[in-house]
């Protein structure tokens, strides 16, 4: 049986997107193909980033139909709810999986969805292959959510995780046109990334942050896969830049150091950026870093109350983010501060503290989002009496939820725009635009 794997996001239907033209290559599916490919499995990408709907539904209708699995997160929703539909009509059978689905478990089985694979997918989608897409064999496979005869929703145990990473072929990279991502990048920022993942999960449990694909685990691959793995990226694709998309790329101090060994040793060396937490910086994690040419770090901040950051369980105090940024701003890396307006109980002097605390810090680069509760999250939990759903549930996503008595988007934008004007240097007309240019001010492109 054929799998035709795709994603749900296409760059030139989102005029933000366009905008910021940083694509990346969808890892997630290409390590299922690779993995696939290697038990036997026939399997096919059809790459939406480049693609249209328009294309990819009439590939579905041209047929002939057979197994289709989606990867749908938050925000691609409305794209994977249709392309559910036009899958269906044309008679294929569909799977859909990724950060998504297993938080709507009844709504996406009510959109046509047969089965949803909850968490990591490979052993999962490998068992439903296997199964040759029998319904009555799906009980016995881990990880799956779907209808029984009698209508109601089935939830299968957890599928088992993997144990040794290592074992994983890399991302299927040859079978999309990854030269499209670098000739965008090379087009719109004169230099091209790649990105790859050293690990998968976080341990950490900030409360807004979903968990809902690797729970709260974590596992790393070796330091000599992960450089094997740069050393073929440079080879096959020769990128100038590398974004190493783990969640907490520093999380652990001595595989840092023995990865930078490797790289040493095998004389690799090429700038990346990287995020991280500031807990997980220290003088020779930064020394590290700058060593390796990392030239960004984004640095999750959240806010500079204290208060607020402890309600967030973020595990960090402000002190630490000012280390952080300062140890990595005296090695010459730049900082990158993710900053986020709306916190349940946040007051204007938390704002003003936020504000106060970014002056102090003096980020290369600040990135802010007004909080959005996404479903299966503590924070979601301790909203949920309060959320209004704008619009019906297939027409909306977790970002469309509103918290009732929070304050406005617009009032988040003056929060913004007193942000940016701390942040700017007093205008002086010689200085204004290299300051502007200096200072990339992102204002959050999705909630603007
Ligand atoms: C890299 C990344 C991005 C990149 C994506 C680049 C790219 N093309 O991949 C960028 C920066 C663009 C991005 C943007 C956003 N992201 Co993001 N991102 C990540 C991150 C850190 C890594 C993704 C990754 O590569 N993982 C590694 C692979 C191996 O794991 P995976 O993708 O989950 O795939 C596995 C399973 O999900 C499953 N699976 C995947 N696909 C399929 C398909 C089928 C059919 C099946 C059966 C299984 C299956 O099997 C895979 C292998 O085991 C994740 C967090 C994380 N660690 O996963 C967040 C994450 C996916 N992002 C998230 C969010 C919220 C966003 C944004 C909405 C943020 C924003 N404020 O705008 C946007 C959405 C953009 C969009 N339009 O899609 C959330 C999603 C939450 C949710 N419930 O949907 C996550 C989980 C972060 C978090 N912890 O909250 N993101
Ligand atoms: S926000 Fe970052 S550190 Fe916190 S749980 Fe999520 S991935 Fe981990």
């Amino acid at each position: 049986m054929k799998l035709l794997l795709t994603h749900a996001y296409f760059l030139f239907e989102d005029p933000k997107e366009q905008q910021i033209m940083k694509p990346y290559a969808p890892l997630g599916l290409l390590y299922l193909s690779s993995y696939l490919r290697k038990q036997g499995f026939a399997v096919d990408i059809y790459d939406s980033t480049f693609g249209s709907k328009k294309e990819l539904f009439d590939l579905l209708r041209d047929g002939p139909p057979s197994t289709l699995g989606i990867y749908a997160n938050l925000m691609t929703r409305l794209n994977a709810l249709e392309i559910i539909k036009c899958a269906r009509e044309a008679g294929w059978n569909v799977i859909v999986g990724g950060p998504e689905p297993a938080n709507y478990p009844e709504q996406y089985l009510n959109s046509g969805a047969d089965v949803i694979v909850a968490g990591e997918g490979e052993l999962a989608l490998e068992n439903l292959l296997r199964s040759s897409f029998d319904r009555n064999a799906w009980s016995q496979i881990g990880g799956l959510i779907f209808r029984g005869e009698d209508g109601s929703v089935i939830r299968t145990p957890s599928a088992p995780l993997i144990k040794d990473l290592d074992a994983q072929p890399w991302p299927d990279r040859e079978r999309i046109d990854m030269h499209q991502y670098l000739d965008t990048w090379r087009t719109f920022h004169g230099k091209g990334s790649v990105s790859l993942i050293t690990a998968r999960g976080c341990p950490y449990r900030c409360n807004w942050c979903s968990h809902s694909v690797y729970g709260v685990t974590h596992r790393r691959r070796s330091p000599k896969s992960v450089v094997s793995e740069i050393e073929w990226i440079l080879e096959r694709y020769n990128p100038e830049l590398l974004w190493l998309a783990d969640d907490v790329f520093t999380i652990h101090h001595g595989w840092l150091f023995e990865f930078a060994a490797e790289m040493q040793r095998k004389k690799l060396s090429i700038p990346f950026e990287c995020i991280t937490r500031a807990d997980r910086v220290n003088e020779a994690v930064a020394q590290t870093l700058a060593e390796l040419r990392c030239f960004r770090v984004w640095i999750g901040s959240e806010s500079g109350s204290q208060r607020i950051l402890d309600a967030m369980q973020r595990g960090v105090t402000i002190q630490q983010v000012r280390s952080a940024v300062r140890l990595c701003k005296s090695r010459g890396i730049q900082t990158g501060m993710f900053l986020m307006w709306g916190y349940d109980g946040e007051e204007i002097e938390d704002i003003e503290q936020t504000v106060a605390h970014a002056k102090a810090c003096q980020p290369d680069v600040c990135f802010t989002t007004i909080s959005y509760p996404i479903k299966g999250t503590p924070y979601y939990e301790r909203v949920s009496s309060r959320l209004v759903t704008l619009g019906d549930w297939t027409q909306s996503t977790d970002r469309d939820l509103r918290i009732k008595g929070r304050h406005s988007r617009r009032f988040y934008q003056h929060a913004d725009d007193l942000l940016k004007s701390e942040l700017l240097p007093a205008p002086d007309p010689a200085r204004t635009l290299a300051a502007r240019m200096g200072l990339q001010m992102t204002r959050d492109e999705v909630e603007a």
